[in-house]
């Protein structure tokens, strides 16, 4: 693969072509890879961005990387798609390592999360949960956007100002570090996005457990890029429970993801497979063992829009939960105070 020296907004600028050509090709171990796509453009720099829903302004993405880099993606992906109802393009890696080490330090620096807490009621008996990680979100479903000069989202079919209270939460436009991002994936996987969720586990202690991203407001089969930075983590599937599952089906399988890794979901893989990254023991590796999960994802209703931000900034009705900010002079998340931060 060719290399030429770029810089990190290089990387992650809005690339010019709309969508890329996907062309399987045989690999050694029987799955197919598909071609990369071209070289990207370089941009200016741009000023932080700012929205009221945002506890403090989030930089973009620094002006420069001194290393060469290569043209994104770094690697082929490998597909997944031998198991039934699996079909996973597996970027190995979608970043190449030493720029995927810039964005991680920079994402955690720069990003609100939050650790929320709800409730779930199982019969009569209501229980208290903390995520067992840090979260954050951003984005709209496609009922709705954002126009550049207004604060709040519009009807995305009108262009009207929503009647007050249509969304519970307070929706929060993607900022540009993440955008940039956002628009690369969607150029180099032909999909279309309208959320990023970011999760940041602070230790192997940090979890998630199985899911699937099955909900009815993503529509039937979604298509969802999970990209990793920094610490590698274990991703685990298994395929859900049917009365006639075969047992090598019901086997979990264990995808070892490292910093600049993608996973890109598609078909029928929510609907029928189930995915975790559990704890682990014992020094996780790698940038003091901090990990950022990123996914894109598209939201077709409303629904999609309240339930992110329930559950990733918080129930929004005392304005969310806490936020938190990376101390660099800690080295840990630390709840952010306006007059400290
Ligand atoms: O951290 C990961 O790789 C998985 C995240 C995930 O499953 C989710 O956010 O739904």
């Amino acid at each position: 693969m060719s290399k030429r020296p770029r810089t990190l907004d290089a990387f992650f600028a809005p690339p010019p072509a709309k969508k890329q050509h996907i062309d399987p090709t045989p690999s050694e171990d029987g799955n197919t890879t598909t071609k990369p796509p071209a070289a990207l453009p370089e941009t200016e720099e741009q000023p932080p961005s700012t929205h009221p829903t945002y506890p403090f302004p989030i930089p973009h993405l620094p002006p420069s990387l001194t290393d060469s880099l290569p043209s994104a993606p770094a690697a082929s992906p490998q597909i997944l798609n031998n198991p039934p109802d699996l079909d996973i393009l597996y970027y190995k890696p979608y970043i190449p390592a030493p720029t995927a080490k810039t964005l991680f330090h920079h994402l955690r620096r720069s990003l609100p999360f939050y650790r929320v807490k709800y409730s779930i009621k199982r019969g009569t008996l209501e229980t208290s949960v903390t995520t067992p990680r840090f979260t954050t979100v951003f984005g709209l479903d496609s009922t709705a956007v954002f126009t550049p000069n207004d604060d709040k989202p519009v009807d995305a079919r009108t262009g009207k100002p929503l009647p007050a209270g249509s969304y519970r939460c307070r929706p929060r436009p993607i900022p540009s570090c993440l955008a940039s991002l956002l628009t690369h994936t969607e150029r180099t996987t032909g999909a279309n996005f309208n959320f990023a969720l970011v999760n940041y586990y602070a230790s192997g202690n940090d979890s998630i457990a199985f899911h699937s991203d099955s909900e009815s407001f993503l529509g039937p089969n979604p298509t969802i890029a999970s990209i990793t930075l920094g610490s590698p983590r274990d991703f685990l599937l298994k395929h859900k429970p049917t009365p006639s599952n075969h047992p090598s089906e019901t086997k979990a399988m264990k995808l070892p993801l490292a910093s600049g890794d993608m996973l890109l979901m598609q078909g029928r893989t929510q609907s029928h497979w189930l995915h975790s990254i559990p704890k682990r023991k014992g020094p996780v590796g790698g940038d003091g063992g901090g990990r950022i999960n990123i996914t894109f994802r598209r939201a077709l209703s409303r629904a999609g829009t309240e339930n992110y931000y329930r559950y990733n900034v918080g129930d929004g009705s005392g304005g969310g939960e806490e936020a938190y900010k990376w101390d660099d002079a800690r080295r840990e998340m630390v709840p952010w105070k306006p007059s400290g931060g």
